[in-house]
C-alpha cells in the first residue's frame, strides 16, 4: 500500500503549509487552554490526517510507511500536541485492526476513523504493568455471546476522545505471559467503561490522556480483534514496532524545529559584539545536533523503508525510537542551553519544547526497553 507519489507530494505540502499557517500560530492557545480548538480539529480531519495509515478502500490516504514518516515528520515541526489528536489513530489504536482486523471489523470502524468521525486509543498499560505489558491484568471472560472486562488500563491517550479503544485483556487466566492476552475493540459508551478526568503532566499541554476503567462491562463476542484469542500481546507487539518509527519521525520532525528555533536565535542574539552564532563554542552545539538530526532522520526512512518491503524491523525500529528520542532530548537541551536565561523562559517556546520532548523516551516502551530488545535481536541472531 503507497499512496502514488504526485498526491502524496501535494498532501506533504498542505501539511507543511497547515503547520506554518495555521498550527504554529496556534500554539499558545493549545498551551494556555490545554486544548486544541476544535476548528483545528476540523482542519485536520478535512486535509485526511486521521486516515493517513488506513488503506484507500477504508477510505483512507493509504501512505506506506516510509511517506507516513515524512507527513509526520513535518507535521510535527509544531506543537505535539497537534499531532497527538491524529497520533493514536494514525498510529497503535488503529493498526491492530487494519493487520489483523475481520473484514467486518474493518468496514465497521476504518471509515469512521479515516474520516475522523471518531478517534481510536490503544489500551495496554496498566498500573502493575508498564515495561512489562506482559503481565497486564485487565481480564475479559466469555459469558456465552459476550465478554465480560474487568481491570484499569492508564495513561491512555485520547482515551477522552476516542469512538473505539483497543484493548489488551487477558481471556486465559491459566496462561500467565504473552499467550494468554487477547484484543478487544470496545466501544467506549459501553457500560461499565469509565474514562478518568484528564491527567496533569509535564508538558504536552492539550494531549489528553486518562485511566479507562472497565467494571463487568460486557462486549459482544465478535469485538474479539481478529476473532482469534491468544493473539493480542503479539499483534500489540507488532503495533508497537511500527509505532516506534512513527514516533521516530516526532521526534526528528521536533527537533528540527526546535533546531530552527536555536538556530535563529543564535544569528539575532548579540554578545560582546556580534552574534552568538559566530562563536565556535555556540557553533559546537549547533553541529553535533544538525548532526544528530540528520542521522535520526536517515536512519528512520531507512528502516521504515525496509518496513515497507515487508523486512522484519522489530530491532530496527527500536535502535530508531532510542536514538532520535535520546536525540531530541539532546537537541532540546542545547537549544536552551543556546538561549542562556531566555531559553528558561516560557516566553521562549525552548522552554516548552524542552518540556514536551521528554515524554518522548518514555512512551511506547522506554529507551531502556528499546535497549533490551536491540539486543535481544542481536543475540537470537547468535544463539540461532
Ligand atoms: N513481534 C511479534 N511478536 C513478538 C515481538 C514482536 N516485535 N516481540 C515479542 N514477541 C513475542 C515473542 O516471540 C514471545 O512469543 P512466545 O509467547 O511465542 O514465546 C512473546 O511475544 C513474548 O515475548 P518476550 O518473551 O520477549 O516478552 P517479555 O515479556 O520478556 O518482553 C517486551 C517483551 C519487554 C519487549 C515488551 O513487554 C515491551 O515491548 N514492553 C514495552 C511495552 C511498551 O512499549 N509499552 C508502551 C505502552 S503503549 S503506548
Amino acid at each position: 500500500m503507497a499512496l502514488d507519489q504526485d498526491t502524496f507530494l501535494q498532501v506533504k505540502d498542505a501539511v507543511s503549509r497547515f503547520v506554518r499557517e495555521r498550527l504554529v500560530p496556534a500554539e499558545d492557545i493549545v498551551e494556555e487552554t490545554n486544548d486544541v480548538p476544535e476548528d483545528i480539529i476540523q482542519d485536520m480531519r478535512d486535509l485526511g490526517l486521521f486516515g493517513l495509515s488506513i488503506p484507500e478502500e477504508y477510505g483512507g490516504l493509504g501512505l506506506n510507511m516510509s511517506q507516513e514518516c515524512e507527513v509526520i515528520h513535518e507535521l510535527c515541526q509544531a506543537s505535539l500536541s497537534f499531532r497527538s489528536v491524529i497520533g493514536t489513530t494514525v498510529g497503535i489504536g488503529s493498526q491492530g485492526l487494519v493487520m489483523t482486523g475481520t473484514e467486518e471489523q474493518k468496514q465497521e470502524y476504518l471509515p469512521r476513523l479515516a474520516s475522523g468521525e471518531i478517534s481510536s486509543s490503544f489500551c495496554l498499560t496498566e498500573p502493575e504493568a508498564g515495561s512489562d505489558a506482559a503481565s497486564l491484568r485487565t481480564t475479559a471472560k466469555k459469558d456465552g455471546d459476550f465478554y465480560v472486562l474487568n481491570g484499569t488500563k492508564r495513561f491512555i491517550t485520547n482515551a477522552l476522545r476516542a469512538g473505539m479503544l483497543t484493548v489488551m485483556a487477558r481471556t486465559d487466566p491459566d496462561k500467565k505471559g504473552a499467550s494468554g492476552v487477547s484484543a478487544f475493540l470496545v466501544d467506549p459508551a459501553t457500560p461499565g467503561v469509565t474514562i478518568s478526568k484528564a491527567d496533569d503532566k509535564m508538558g504536552q499541554r492539550g494531549t489528553k490522556t486518562s485511566d479507562v476503567i472497565f467494571e463487568n462491562a460486557r462486549v459482544p463476542a465478535n469485538a474479539l480483534m481478529g476473532g482469534e484469542e491468544g493473539q493480542g500481546f503479539y499483534t500489540a507487539m507488532r503495533v508497537l514496532d511500527r509505532g516506534r518509527l512513527h514516533l521516530s519521525s516526532v521526534s526528528t520532525g521536533i527537533s528540527e524545529r526546535i533546531l530552527q528555533e536555536a538556530l535563529n536565535y543564535a544569528a539575532e542574539r548579540k554578545q560582546f559584539g556580534k552574534a552568538i552564532g559566530e562563536f565556535q563554542l555556540v557553533q559546537a552545539m549547533l553541529a553535533d545536533s544538525q548532526a544528530d538530526l540528520y542521522a535520526g532522520k536517515s536512519m528512520t526512512l531507512d528502516a521504515a523503508g525496509k518496513f515497507d518491503r515487508k523486512e522484519d524491523i522489530a530491532m530496527l525500529a527500536a535502535c530508531c525510537k532510542m536514538f532520535t528520542t535520546e536525540a531530541a532530548g539532546r537537541i532540546a537541551d542545547k537549544a536552551v542551553q543556546i538561549h542562556g536565561g531566555a531559553g528558561y523562559m516560557a516566553e521562549y517556546k525552548v522552554e516548552r519544547f524542552y518540556r514536551d520532548v521528554r515524554l518522548l523516551r518514555l512512551y511506547e516502551g522506554t529507551t531502556q526497553i528499546q535497549q533490551l530488545v536491540i539486543a535481544r535481536n542481536m543475540l537470537k541472531s547468535v544463539n540461532a
